[in-house]
């Protein structure tokens, strides 16, 4: 496969409903999207860096330039037998996963798309559905907090995860516990808390989370493990899990009973497999992460998913969430029994949506192999 061009750009599209973490509000996204051009066949790739450095230090506007100056350059004019040669290619550049993950996810999808197989089957997995759950940012109010997780509840949703932090977290989850004993619920701090408040967050045991995702900083598993000799609530991490090794440190030291894999934050799913693997060999489950993805994003998520360790429902849901109109089709639905069903289709088993994606576009280069 010849990388005969790469073309990057940047995608303007509001939410649906505004998303909220510790960190911040979103109400709108741009994405940066990438499409590998290799003898005829076309990949696609979603960088999922945000619109400000608050999530990962890594945003857009250091991925664009990543990108044109090193990253692309490192790919053009470039044969290769197989994505899995994309990590090495890139490697002279530290850091920049998300950027990285683009490219490499998108290669993943013209070499399936070139063999005439899934993507899915490519990457190595087994399941033919996955089970979805939902990810509800932080609310105006307690009330409308509630409503949302009715709502996604009856829509089949097998797992509640609520966005957390001080001031937004005991009392919101007793307000949960009260009206729904039952439900899989889990909760993320994305790092809003620190190692001083062991005793407010021994409070999160009493409600028999499924997780408590990434409590403490953004960089950490040493303190992660001392935290999780504190609590019966088991610690998943997704933020300080940014490879195989940081996987393999966290499961060592105990530092975590569950853990998040998000393609970009490891760089690409070669890393992403690795995590995985990893993970199983010590016996910890993991679940696939999202990052308010558009259709491109979410294909090859869903595609990751179907590994066998993917044994707790993802942050992979339903287009609609998200978008009005997403850039895929057909857009990702989710059953009453809240999975999504896997595709025998060539590639991710979605098709982008050209014009769509050109009337959204709001700046776009094309760099060419000499
Ligand atoms: O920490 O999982 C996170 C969104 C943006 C940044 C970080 C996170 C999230 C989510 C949303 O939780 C997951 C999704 O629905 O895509
Ligand atoms: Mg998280």
């Amino acid at each position: 496969m010849k990388i005969e061009a790469i073309t990057l750009r940047e995608i303007h599209m509001p939410l649906v409903h505004f998303f909220e973490t510790s960190f911040g509000r979103t109400y709108s996204r741009r994405i940066l999207l990438v499409t590998v051009h290799c003898e005829g066949v076309e990949g696609w790739g979603e960088c999922v860096a945000g619109e400000d450095p608050f999530y990962s230090s890594e945003w857009i506007e250091s991925s664009w330039p990543t990108l044109t100056e090193y990253l692309i350059p490192a790919l053009l004019g470039k044969s290769i037998g197989s994505a899995r040669e994309c990590p090495a290619l890139l490697a002279r550049v530290r850091g920049h996963r998300m950027a990285k993950a683009a490219l490499e996810n998108a290669l993943w999808e013209a070499e399936a798309t070139e063999r005439q197989q899934p993507l899915w089957k490519l990457l190595g997995g087994k399941r033919r559905e996955i089970p979805c759950g939902v990810s509800i940012g932080i609310q105006d109010s307690v009330e409308q907090l509630l409503e949302k997780i009715q709502t996604e509840l009856a829509a089949g949703y097998r797992r509640i995860k609520i966005k957390v932090k001080p001031g937004w977290d005991v009392n919101v989850l007793e307000r949960i516990r009260s009206r729904w004993a039952e439900i899989t619920l889990s909760c993320d701090a994305n790092s809003a808390y620190t190692l001083d408040q062991v005793e407010h967050l021994r409070k999160f045991d009493q409600f028999h989370l499924l997780m408590i995702e990434q409590p403490l900083w953004n960089d950490d598993i040493y303190y992660h493990a001392r935290l999780q000799k504190e609590l019966r609530t088991a610690i998943c991490l997704d933020e300080s899990i940014v490879n195989a090794r940081s996987a393999a440190f966290a499961a060592d030291i105990g530092a975590c009973r569950i853990v998040n894999i998000k393609v970009g934050r490891v760089g690409g799913f070669s890393e992403a497999l690795s995590v995985h693997d990893v993970c199983q060999s010590h016996n910890i489950p993991v679940w696939c992460g999202g990052m308010l993805e558009t259709g491109v994003g979410r294909a090859h998520n869903i595609a990751l998913s179907t590994l066998e360790n993917f044994s707790l429902p993802g942050d992979v849901s339903a287009s609609k969430r998200y978008w009005k109109e997403d850039i895929i089709e057909p857009e990702v639905e989710v059953s009453p029994q809240g999975m999504i069903s896997i595709s025998d289709r060539p590639g991710t088993g979605y098709r982008i949506k050209p014009d769509l994606i050109e009337k959204l576009t709001v700046r776009k280069e094309t760099m060419r192999a000499k």
